[in-house]
């Protein structure tokens, strides 16, 4: 593994990494960790990745802090402008002085929706990490959530015990303009595993393109559900239309009429779930559902990244 954990990139062979971490999730657990620091930084609102990826640390030994970036100066993105209005400390210099006091960095920073071309240079985490002497944990970025693809394709890899399983990714409908971080690593991570994807949504909601290479879009519901083995629903907003709402057509929520189209396929999301909008309560609380596996998946995968880094 290299460096940073940023996407799957920054995994040699996707595949082993997946085996490997299965393999770590039931290993006596080793404290690699001791007399090590993990500094979490959050710009957005957290549950399972902040619990997940602390406990994680504190199992193989690690001390944890964590900060929440409205307690701390706001960064400064942007080299050589001079600094009058609300930025307070260049993201250089935070980036070199966190890593004089931390052994390891997670940071998690949504995008900001008004600036594309910004948002997908994931400005934010990259500039962090060019400065950063020590390793960064991408805890969600602008444009990729890779601890979360990681816990997904473990949670496939255990549960799912088709050969080749079609694997179908559903836009949902929402109430809010969410991000296309965990879609577009869901489908990066996918590729690199080997599986195609089919990924089905209304008009206007296509994906980056750099995300959707090797996959396939069905605009017709009906024929990407059918024969189905996986289905991962998920909510985002427009990519073309940046950060836009195009539709709240509830049609597209999962209803148990949906998931009957499929091959008794599992249910999965990345949580936290809107319920009775994104998908019905009797599909979310199916048997066929894998939405704890996924989470508790979590806590191994941040495990693992951790062990590898550290
Ligand atoms: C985030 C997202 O990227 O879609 C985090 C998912 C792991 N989800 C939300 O922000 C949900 C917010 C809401 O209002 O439902």
């Amino acid at each position: 593994m290299k460096h940073n954990f940023y996407s799957s990139e920054d995994v040699e062979n996707v595949p082993e990494f997946i085996e490997e971490a299965l393999k770590y999730k039931y290993a006596p657990v080793q404290l690699v960790g001791t007399g090590k620091t993990l500094v979490m930084i959050f710009f957005n609102s957290s549950l399972r990745t902040r619990l997940s990826t602390e406990i994680a640390a504190r199992k193989i030994g690690m001390e944890v802090i964590t900060i929440n970036i409205n307690d701390a100066w706001q960064w400064e993105l942007e080299d050589g402008s001079a600094m009058v209005f609300d930025t307070v400390e260049h993201v250089k210099d935070a980036a070199k002085v966190i890593g004089t006091y931390a052994d390891i960095v997670a940071i998690r920073a949504f995008p900001g929706f008004t600036d594309r071309t910004a948002d997908y240079a994931d400005k934010l985490i990259n500039t962090y990490m060019r400065h950063s002497p020590v390793p960064v944990i991408n805890m969600e970025s602008a444009i990729r959530h890779p601890l979360q693809s990681l816990a997904d394709l473990m949670t496939i890899r255990e549960h799912v015990k088709v050969e080749n399983p079609k694997i179908v990714l559903s836009w949902a409908p929402h109430v809010k303009a969410l991000p296309q971080a965990v879609s577009n690593s869901f489908l990066e991570w996918c590729g690199a595993a080997g599986h195609e994807v089919i990924v089905t949504h209304p008009k206007g909601y296509e994906l980056a393109k750099e995300f959707i290479d090797g996959h396939r879009v069905e605009y017709d519901r009906e024929a990407a559900f059918a024969d189905a083995d996986v289905v991962y629903v998920k909510n985002w907003s427009s990519y073309k239309q940046y950060g836009s709402i195009l539709s709240k057509n509830t049609d597209w929520t999962i209803t148990d009429q949906t998931m009957k189209l499929t091959n008794n396929a599992a249910f999965m999301h990345c949580l936290p779930i809107r319920r009775n909008l994104v998908a019905m309560d009797n599909v979310i609380d199916s048997n066929s559902s894998l939405i704890y596996e996924q989470a508790e998946n979590r806590l191994h995968s941040a495990a693992f990244v951790l062990k590898n880094l550290i």
